[in-house]
């Protein structure tokens, strides 16, 4: 079901700083910058690679404030690895075949992710302790 390691999602409390350290260490290049009000987030998308079906990427995350999910991990474990998003070509059924067994879906219904993608989260508990998305890449033009 899945194509891809689409990203690894990093938890940081200054975005322009981390960009800097990606930057400078691994010679990574920033391909998208957003702000998500629905997931308290300010974002930047670091290229690494394309492959079939898409591209994978770092993504660094600043929260917007402290009671979102990024400021509530920030403050309980520090920054580091937040979560690991796989690519799946269709989010809402991969959606249904992952939650027909068992795992919880935190989302009902997928929402707006990084640069036009459709994405959903799944419970870290039932996923091994890794907060775990599902990302469908936006249909490239
Ligand atoms: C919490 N837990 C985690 C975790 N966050 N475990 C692994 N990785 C994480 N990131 C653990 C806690 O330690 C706790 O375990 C248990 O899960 C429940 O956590 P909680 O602290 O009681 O509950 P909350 O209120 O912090 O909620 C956690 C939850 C939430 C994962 C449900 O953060 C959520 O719904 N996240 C999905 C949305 C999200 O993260 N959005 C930001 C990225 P113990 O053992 O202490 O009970 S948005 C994004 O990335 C977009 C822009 C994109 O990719 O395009």
């Amino acid at each position: 079901m899945f194509m891809r390691i689409d990203h690894i999602g990093i938890a940081c409390h200054d975005l322009e700083e981390k960009i800097a350290l990606f930057e400078r260490t691994f010679e990574l290049t920033v391909v998208a910058r957003e702000t998500n009000e629905e997931q308290g987030v300010k974002e930047a998308m670091l290229h690494i690679a394309d492959g079939e079906g898409g591209g994978s990427y770092i993504q660094l995350l600043e929260p917007l404030s402290a009671d979102s999910p990024v400021g509530k991990f920030l403050a309980k474990r520090g920054e580091g690895v937040h979560h690991v998003a796989f690519g799946v070509p269709d989010v809402a059924d991969a959606m249904e075949q992952i939650g027909a067994k068992g795992v919880r879906l935190l989302d009902e219904r997928p929402r707006h992710g990084s640069m036009g993608s459709s994405i959903a989260f799944l419970h870290p508990k039932d996923v091994g302790g890794m907060l775990t998305e599902l990302v469908q890449a936006a249909p490239q033009p």
